[in-house]
């Protein structure tokens, strides 16, 4: 508690702080709840500098990207405080000279053991959800991202790429490549009929990334992690903002989409043994598409409308082959709770793939005439 404390004092908090707790399951990062005397709260990370290994150029990332959707916030006549996160900043007396030279050093403190903590405030009396049970909520999901992208719709700065290649599919396929050839795990020779979904779909998927790379579609903000749990409602069950904004980079605003379809409109679950269960809900996809679309149609444009169902496919795509990846490397990114528990999860998100691509002709359908 003293060590958290003289964490938190080298931040502009206000108030007395009297409790730091944790706060949360979180897998990547270490989350904390920092309670003053004067009522004010507060989020305390321990960032995890193994998976983003550019702490300072992701706290930069999040800090452009939250003061040009406060500006917008306030012009509309919202709560800048509450409808978008916002960053506690360093007291510009903690910083020490050893400090001085460190990018963005008032955005993080870096401890003695190379840990990087960074704050932020914590919005009162909202909640969220852990998964989306309804097409109501689903609806709600796809405005909270709508909204999100179309704040972010005019910014146009690079940002850090806080984790390389992340839905790049020609990066990904170099090191499906790789570890085709490394065979780490001595697993390739039984995975022949999985190799060929993959080896199947390859022009499609780079085909479609070559519009991103040729500049067809446009590159915008990505939040790269669209699950219901990192958007904040207020009690009334409206969106109040997007958190979890780690994975914020440039790129084509079609992977927030996609990975929210992904997850929002699975019947079954992600490792699912019984592919029975698994398939793509078009009720789910409706719901979620018509909620983002409502808030995005007057900013999203004609290429990214035209590849929007695509994209679900795609980032699916995408799920199967680094889970594969993984498998065949011998499970060395993603937690597994059996030796064969990557496997599983590329059988199950293969049957989601084969489901969309039946319903494909619906979700543009959708999409067309929203
Ligand atoms: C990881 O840990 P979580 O659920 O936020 C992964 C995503 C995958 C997801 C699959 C940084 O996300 O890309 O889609 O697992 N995040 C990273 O469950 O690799
Ligand atoms: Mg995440």
């Amino acid at each position: 508690m003293t060590q958290m404390k003289n964490i938190v004092a080298k931040f502009a908090v206000e108030g007395t702080v009297t409790d730091i707790k944790p706060l949360g399951p979180g897998f990547i990062n270490d989350t904390l709840i920092v309670k003053t005397e004067e009522g004010p709260k507060y989020i305390l990370q321990r960032k995890n500098h193994i998976v983003f290994p550019d702490v300072p150029g992701m706290m930069n990332n999040i800090m452009m990207v939250t003061e040009h959707i406060k500006a917008k916030v306030a012009a509309e006549g919202g709560d800048p405080m509450r409808e978008v996160l916002t960053i506690v900043k360093r007291k510009p007396e903690s910083i020490s000279a050893q400090e001085a030279d460190l990018a963005y050093n008032d955005l993080y403190y870096k401890d003695e053991e190379g840990n990087f903590w960074a704050m932020c405030t914590f919005i009162e009396g909202s909640v969220t959800y852990e998964k989306a049970d309804t097409p109501a909520l689903a609806y709600k999901g796809g405005q909270g991202i709508g909204k999100f992208q179309a704040q972010l719709s005019d910014f146009t700065t690079p940002l850090s790429e806080t984790i390389k290649g992340f839905h790049n599919i020609r990066w990904r396929f170099q090191q499906w490549e790789e570890a085709l050839k490394r065979d780490a795990a001595g697993r390739v020779k039984d995975l022949a009929e999985e190799i060929s979904w993959i080896e199947s779909r390859k022009e499609e998927m780079l085909g479609f990334w070559s519009l991103v790379e040729n500049g067809t579609i446009p590159t915008r903000v990505t939040h790269n992690d669209t699950k219901i749990s990192n958007i904040l409602f207020d009690a009334e069950g409206e969106v109040l903002c997007v958190i979890d904004l780690d994975t914020c980079m440039s790129s084509t605003s079609l992977n927030d989409f996609g990975d929210a379809i992904r997850s929002y409109t699975n019947t079954g679950a992600e490792d699912d043994r019984d592919l029975s269960k698994v398939s793509m809900s078009l009720e789910m996809f409706k719901a979620y598409t018509e909620g983002y679309l409502s808030e995005r149609k007057d900013t999203l444009c004609k290429s990214e409308l035209e590849w929007l169902a695509f994209s679900a496919r795609y980032i699916t795509f995408e799920q199967v082959l680094r889970f594969l990846m993984d498998y065949i490397d011998g499970d060395t990114y993603y937690k597994t709770n059996a030796p064969d528990h990557n496997l599983v999860r590329t059988h199950a998100q293969y049957k989601l793939l084969q489901s969309m691509e039946e319903q494909y002709d619906v979700m543009v359908g959708i999409v067309t005439n929203f």
